[in-house]
């Protein structure tokens, strides 16, 4: 039986474990990128592991999703992080130089490697045929000092994709049917391979927004096989000789397959506030708008502005809608600039903004009152756009233009009937991407060779072992789908404190009930009680880290995001399953009790659990754990751990 291209990938870098679905292998990593607010913690770690060198082949650090620097914390962070990189060897991308998911794709995405990032976005360049995976700052860390990462090996689901988009469809509408038809929990678990004949109409660019926003699905990955698109595109990037020629074998053997007819696709939109809540645009058509922002990591690209400054082109916007065009990477925008792209946009009267994520959590340009945003963003999870209560849409860059022209929601298709002058724009790749060379520090030629820290880069804190006994009460019941924003939100007032964990703590789940934080340190320990897909989203650690520091024992939940569960191991926090019925029972305040010795049955791969709720009824959880998470997690967490096993010398840090 053949291989998937997952499979060949994944038997290039397995260092453990076999590719049997479910099973836990670890890999090697051959790249690993991080940003300004997941990178503070990933070196910070980093050092308290004791290593001293990147030792995978390419480290980036960007500085992508607070650029403005509010604060002299963001800015202190971003100082941090460029001694960081100087002093273990790693890539600097500047503040300003855009989002790291475009800037990697740009210059070091490889087709056949397998890269690592801490953040959730991280899968971008499988469109170029890398295995690019999303995990916490501490996976990124281990990795980064030359350990394998662990994960459970995903089904792979093969998307044939065929026919071509139809006038006005997008890769975006690709994804968004992706969504439409799976659910932002379809792909837990999954990998998602892209084949058949529609692959070849599709530019890299187009495939990168689908692998992007493949993590909205819950996926572990997505990737495309390479072609002559694949190489093209290299050398326009001035890579050429990075291409490798790697795809599935003919009769690989998938674990599902999805078949989507592109030419059925038509302009698709998400409405508020979940990536999922997929409708044909046409249906929503005529609802005001205020505000329209193109960028981010999914849809911020050359390729995406283009169009949009195109049919702006001699074109006004409606007086009562604002448009903002945020680009993900600078060589975007220069490229935009000395074409005369810019000024086009300008004139149409979009307000123009620099390379950053700022916008997409809430950084800038947050939505007016009771107002409609339509974005070409990859979430609108509700309050993330910086305003409790807020309409976000998510769209593809015609759609969004199309508002903005209209000053309402319109099939493009329409409008171009309407106007009688308006052609769907397309876009040529440039011969040559060029520009903001002076953006990114090889470690080669660092600019600094000592760490800098500045009063708000705080301590990591570490967790006791895990005690025998785990008794509490419920601190807060969740609905299904809570998502990191939830727990850890990303605005700017909290942001700020991403490397001062004591000061973030404040801020926990405070979107869901601000006196969570004062009630959970009161309670002296207490659990947190959820329904499915329990921290879905950003793959930000801080979301389980934070709990801990407020001393949170563990999460019941019906089910888990996977970057999170993997996160709540490493930071010592048991994630235990429980059913539909057992969670319509459990309230707020109950007292949870594990009935187990925990230490002993986590050590010893008991799979279930007796709690107590209330000393009046008990419920059976379910522990899903490798033999490795549970030494993680009986340890009192990953760091420490790490720590014990250097200090017992059952193995370097490096080698978890
Ligand atoms: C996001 O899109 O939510 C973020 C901000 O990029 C996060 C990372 C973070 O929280 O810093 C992500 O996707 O992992
Ligand atoms: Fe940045 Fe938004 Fe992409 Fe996250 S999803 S990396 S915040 S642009």
């Amino acid at each position: 039986m053949g291989q998937t291209l997952t499979e060949k990938i994944l038997d290039d870098h397995l260092v453990e474990g076999e590719l049997e679905t479910g099973e836990e292998i670890g890999i090697e990593i051959d790249q690993v990128l991080t940003q300004d607010t997941t990178g503070t913690l990933v070196w910070l770690q980093f050092e308290a592991l004791g290593l001293d060198e990147v030792q995978t082949e390419l480290a980036a650090q960007y500085c992508d999703h607070q650029t403005y620097q509010f604060d002299f914390k963001n800015t202190d962070d971003h100082r941090f992080l460029r001694s960081a990189a100087g002093t273990f060897g790693a890539y600097f991308s500047r503040p300003g130089n855009g989002i790291c998911h475009n800037v990697h794709k740009e210059n070091f995405a490889a087709p056949g490697k397998t890269l690592l990032g801490s953040d959730s976005h991280t899968p971008t360049p499988g469109g170029l045929g890398q295995l690019a995976i999303g995990s916490g700052g501490l996976d990124v860390a281990v990795a980064m000092g030359g350990g394998p990462y662990y994960i459970e090996m995903p089904e792979v689901v093969n998307v044939r994709l065929e026919g071509e988009l139809p006038a006005w469809a997008t890769a975006k509408d690709v994804i968004l049917e992706m969504l439409r038809r799976l659910s932002v929990k379809g792909g837990v678990g999954k990998i998602f391979e892209y084949t058949g004949p529609g692959v070849e109409s599709l530019s890299v660019p187009e495939r990168t927004t689908i692998t992007n926003m493949g993590t909205e699905l819950g996926a572990t990955s997505s990737v495309f096989p390479t072609d002559e698109q694949t190489e093209d595109y290299l050398a326009r990037q001035g890579r050429e000789d990075e291409f490798v020629d790697i795809g599935p074998d003919e009769d690989a053997d998938y674990d599902d397959q999805i078949v989507i007819d592109l030419s059925d696709l038509e302009p698709l939109i998400a409405e508020p506030s979940m990536p999922d809540k997929v409708v044909p645009v046409r249906e929503v058509a005529g609802q005001d708008v205020d505000q329209v922002m193109i960028g981010s990591c999914t849809n911020g690209g050359y390729e995406d502005i283009l169009p949009s400054a195109k049919m702006l082109e001699g074109r006004s916007i409606e007086p009562d809608t604002e448009m903002i065009v945020a680009p993900g990477s600078k060589k975007a925008s220069e490229m935009l600039a000395r074409e005369g792209w810019t000024a086009e946009m300008m004139a149409a009267g979009v307000n123009y903004s620099e390379a950053t994520c700022g916008a997409c959590i809430g950084i800038g340009h947050v939505p007016s009152s009771d107002s409609v945003s339509l974005r070409t963003f990859n979430r609108n999870f509700e309050g993330r756009s910086g305003i409790e209560d807020d309409n976000v849409y998510l769209c593809s860059p015609e759609v969004a233009t199309a508002a903005a022209i209209k000053g309402e929601i319109v099939d493009p298709r329409d409008l171009a009937d309407e106007l009688g002058d308006l052609e769907d724009p397309g876009f040529e790749l440039p011969d040559a991407y060029e520009g903001a060379e002076n953006d990114i520090i090889t470690p080669d030629d660092p600019v600094d060779d000592e760490l800098v820290k500045g009063p708000n880069i705080g301590d990591v804190p570490l967790k006791d072992e895990l005690d025998a006994h785990l008794e509490g009460p419920t601190l807060l019941k969740m609905p299904d789908n809570i998502t990191t924003d939830h727990i850890i939100p990303a605005t700017q007032d909290i942001l700020m404190y991403r490397s001062n964990i004591p000061k973030l703590s404040e801020f926990t789940l405070s979107r869901v009930d601000e006196d969570f934080a004062q009630r959970a340190l009161d309670s002296d320990g207490g659990f947190l009680v959820a329904g499915e897909n329990y921290g879905q989203g950003s793959s930000r650690e801080h979301a389980a880290l934070c709990p801990m520091y407020l001393g949170v024992e563990g999460v019941l939940a019906q089910s888990f995001a996977r970057i999170h569960k993997a996160n709540l191991f490493n930071f010592g926090l048991i994630p235990l399953e429980i059913d539909a019925e057992d969670y319509e029972q459990i309230e707020e305040g109950d007292n949870i009790e594990i009935v187990d010795d925990v230490a002993e049955a986590v050590r010893s791969g008991q799979e279930e659990f007796t709690v107590r709720v209330n000393d009046d009824w008990e419920l059976t959880a379910e522990l899903d754990a490798s033999e490795r998470e549970r030494q993680i997690l009986a340890d009192g967490g990953k760091l420490s751990h790490t720590k014990k096993q250097a200090e017992d010398g059952s193995g370097a840090p490096a080698d978890d």
